[in-house]
């Protein structure tokens, strides 16, 4: 585990980003190729890279697990649904609508934003509030670069995001059981969102998103719970009252706006003192356990307690 290696671009030769966006290939996946036809969303265009000093020292969750054992309820309850049957997705082209409280309304495409964008590589730990785990290289460029170019106001003190509604392309948002209600929305207060640890991902190992990790572009914030992730977003707006979010609307008394990772609060149903590793080795002679401890904060205490300075993280969960 863990000898994947990114396609980076050593950081000798990153400064002019403008050179290495026509280098950019588009890599049809296997069979396809063949038939000279592109089935909407099965293919991967390699990103370019650079690497960054976000890094966790823990073993990469293999890609074949971080690719097929996913929650993504616009295409169905089951873990492999979304890779099952996001087939029909087509994550382009795409736009992100910016607006609210800012002073430049802005929409951008993500052809626009791969090209004007370093891409960065982050490994960073991933903590599901059902209490599991991954360890995932995302490829990806800080929120904080987002939200700058729509100039948020002075006024704006939260940040409301919403995933697409194509009842067409997901079958988890069509026929008569609706597990939730549509669009997926979250949200974060603005100093979390400006954190730079705060990623809006296009890419994971070295290639953009599958369609079922949340193509085109999804946030990742590692310190929170991974139901604050929001994928394949298509609108991002400014307020001064705190957002709406899906889980919290959906069970209010076992979900929070926050949703820190905190293994001193449990969930109501379950403890969140420890985790499972997916993909993780648990037979053999030396087979672990394959639980480790959750980590305050996901492991971030360093960089993101004081966030939370003075908050009562009981009540605030
Ligand atoms: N739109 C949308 N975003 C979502 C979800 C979802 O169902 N719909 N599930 C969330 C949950 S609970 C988790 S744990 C992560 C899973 O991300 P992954 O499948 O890429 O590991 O996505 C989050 N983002
Ligand atoms: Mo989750």
């Amino acid at each position: 585990m863990a000898v994947y290696r990114p396609p980076h671009i050593p950081s000798s030769e990153i400064t002019p980003k403008k050179h290495w966006l026509n280098r950019r290939q588009i890599i049809a996946s296997a069979g396809l190729a063949g038939a000279g036809l592109l089935a909407p969303g099965v293919f991967a265009e390699t990103l370019n890279t650079v690497e960054t000093d976000y890094t966790v020292k823990d073993d990469l969750t293999p890609k074949s697990d971080v690719t097929s054992y996913n929650n993504f309820y616009e295409f169905g309850l089951q873990k492999s649904d979304p890779k099952s049957k996001s087939g029909d997705f087509n994550p382009r082209p795409w736009t992100v609508e910016i607006d609210g409280l800012v002073s430049k309304p802005t929409t951008v495409s993500i052809e626009d934003l791969l090209a004007s964008q370093t891409i960065e590589e982050r490994i960073y730990r991933m903590r599901c509030v059902e209490a599991w785990s991954m360890v995932i290289p995302w490829n990806g460029f800080p929120l904080s670069a987002l939200l700058k170019m729509a100039e948020p106001l002075g006024s704006a003190k939260y940040v409301a995001f919403e995933t697409v509604v194509r009842p067409d392309e997901m079958p988890g948002q069509r026929g008569f059981f609706q597990s939730l209600d549509w669009p997926y929305v979250e949200g974060l207060r603005l100093d979390e969102a400006m954190h730079p640890l705060t990623l809006m991902a296009v890419g994971l190992y070295g290639e953009t998103l599958p369609n079922q990790n949340g193509a085109p572009l999804r946030l990742v914030v590692p310190w929170k719970y991974g139901f604050k992730g929001i994928k394949s977003i298509v609108k991002i707006t400014l307020t001064e009252t705190q957002p709406k979010n899906t889980w919290n609307l959906q069970a209010p008394n076992e979900y929070g706006f926050y949703a820190n990772v905190n293994p001193n609060v449990d969930h109501p149903r379950w403890s969140q003192k420890s985790e499972r590793i997916i993909g993780a080795s648990t037979g053999g002679f030396f087979g672990g356990s394959g639980r480790k401890d959750t980590l305050m904060f996901n492991g971030y205490a360093d960089e993101v307690a004081g966030l939370y300075a003075g908050m009562d993280l009981k009540r605030n969960f």
